[in-house]
């Protein structure tokens, strides 16, 4: 029998790949040339060891073994349709963009494939891993590997821009099992201007002046058509005795949104932060030339617009939509609600509500039994949030809770009051300590509700 080495296949393989064949690190030089050709506009390598990317390692593996290293590529947006207070004009550009990266990226791997080199391209955006929602539900994480790969740099809007092209861009990542001859390195300054554009322009105040962000204001809001927006739209549905009683809750012009976004690929609300953004070598001239006539021409008819506005109730955004844009309509909608104690914990970060926080100092431990046993520090000081396992410290409040019956709470399916009478969860310390903890989390306690 013929030794698999010398199979006629394998032989012709070995002549028509010799670089996969020999295991020979690929040029770097030829993959950007190929990228380039296939529609990238800018491309950068990173190897999957970089210490600058090892967040992302094991969701990578977990999605391609066999990867070694990393392409990032970004294709820009057009300006103008993002600028524009039509939205429909800005989410055509972002569909449109979002499916150009898509392609380039598959016809990367294609041509990768036909050379023999083994590769897989992650979604732009959606289609994610919905089962893992509302936790991390994406397979690589495009913005540091774009950072590492010396794409831009984030800047105070937490989105990446591009030392030429500005934030104008949308990101794409592809893993490779091959090593690479070279490495690209982050770029030494962020293009970004502290300017505050984005801060003034966002709706519901998700960017801090600090740099701090607020993910669930931004998830409330400009996702209203996605993922927990769309539920709490079924729930609304589902929740309506009567099509009358659906209206007083869903204007026509929200359920015919969400027709357009369920037949044409959902739309975001806003996006204002990259609309205003002026940094980058390609984008910044009019803003150097006219401060204040680029703000009247592109941060104002944002901040004028007329428009409805979601947020959760008592929440930092539904503050700050009244104290900053009272023209602006807020409505109030169900946040988003987690589906496991540890997610309840692993997506405090994302909830927490730091204007809520205010004057609070204090620290909690939480003992969880039955379904999911777990305990967990938190502590809430300066507006801050920390999350630690284990029981640290002395507490002001302990809870021990019923996981089961936690989660129902949290959910909105079972009465804190009923719980706590049954001690299926048990209050050491003052209750108002609970109270002003409900408070930083009012997406998915409602705490408020029953105290
Ligand atoms: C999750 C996500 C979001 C979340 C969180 C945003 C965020 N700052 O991470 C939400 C829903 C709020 C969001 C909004 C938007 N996004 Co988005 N989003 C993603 C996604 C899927 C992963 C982001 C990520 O890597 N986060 C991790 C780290 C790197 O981000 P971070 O800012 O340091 O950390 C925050 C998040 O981790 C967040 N977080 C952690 N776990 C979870 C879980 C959930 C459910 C949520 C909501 C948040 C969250 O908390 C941290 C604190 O701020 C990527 C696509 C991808 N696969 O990479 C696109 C991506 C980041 N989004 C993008 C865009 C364009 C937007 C929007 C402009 C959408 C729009 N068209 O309106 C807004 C801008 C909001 C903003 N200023 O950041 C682009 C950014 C392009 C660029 N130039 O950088 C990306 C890269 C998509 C792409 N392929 O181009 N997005
Ligand atoms: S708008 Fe200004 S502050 Fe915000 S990211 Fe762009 S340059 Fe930085």
């Amino acid at each position: 029998m013929t030794k698999l080495e010398e199979h006629p296949t394998v032989a012709a393989l070995k002549r028509r790949f010799p670089a996969a064949a020999a295991a020979a690190p690929l040029s770097t030089a030829w993959l950007r040339q190929l990228c380039l050709d296939c529609g990238a506009d800018d491309v950068g390598f990173v190897s999957l060891d970089r210490p600058d990317i090892a967040g992302e390692r094991a969701s990578i593996l977990k999605a391609f073994p066999a990867t070694k290293s990393l392409i990032a590529l970004v294709c820009r947006m057009n300006r103008e349709p993002i600028r524009s207070p039509a939205r429909s004009v800005a989410n055509l550009e972002f569909h449109h963009t979002g499916d150009h990266v898509n392609d380039v990226a598959r016809e990367i791997v294609r041509r990768l494939e036909a050379e023999g080199i083994r590769a897989m391209n992650a979604a732009v955006g959606f289609p994610m891993e919905m089962n893992g929602f509302p936790g991390k539900i994406w397979v690589v994480s495009h913005k540091p590997v774009a950072v590492a790969a010396g794409l831009g740099q984030m800047g105070i809007h937490r989105n990446v821009i591009h030392p030429k092209f500005g934030n104008f861009i949308l990101l794409g990542t592809i893993l490779l099992a091959a090593e690479l001859d070279s490495e690209s390195r982050p770029i030494d300054y962020n293009p970004c201007l502290s300017c505050k554009l984005c801060v003034a322009a966002c709706p519901v105040g998700a960017i801090k002046p600090d740099g701090r962000f607020d993910p669930s204001a931004c998830l409330t809001h400009n996702y209203r058509e996605f993922m927990n927006g769309f539920t709490d739209w079924v729930e609304q549905i589902a929740d309506s005795p009567s099509a009358l009683a659906y209206r007083h809750r869903v204007t026509d012009q929200e359920t015919a949104s969400m027709w357009q976004s369920l037949s044409f690929g959902a739309n975001y609300k806003a996006a204002y932060c990259l609309a205003v953004c002026p940094a980058g070598e390609e984008v910044i001239a009019p803003f150097l030339a006219d401060r204040a006539e680029f703000v009247a021409e592109m941060v104002k008819p944002l901040q004028q617009k007329e428009e409805t506005i979601y947020v959760v109730p008592h929440s930092d955004a539904e503050e700050y939509v009244a104290r900053k844009f009272p023209h602006k309509t807020a409505k109030r909608v169900n946040g988003v609600r987690p589906s496991s104690i540890a997610g309840f914990l692993s997506g405090m970060h994302i909830v927490f509500q730091a204007g809520q926080a205010k004057g609070l100092s204090a620290v909690y431990h939480f003992t969880f039994t039955g379904a999911e046993t777990m305990q967990a520090t938190i502590t809430i000081r300066d507006e801050t949030l920390t999350v630690q396992s284990g029981l640290i410290g002395s507490p002001n409040c302990s809870v021990t809770a019923d996981a089961a019956t936690w989660l129902g709470f949290l959910r909105k399916e079972k009465s804190i009051v009923w719980a706590i009478l049954r001690r299926k969860v048990r209050v050491k310390g003052r209750l108002s300590l609970l109270n002003a903890f409900g408070k930083c989390f009012p997406s998915t306690t409602a705490l408020t509700r029953y105290w």
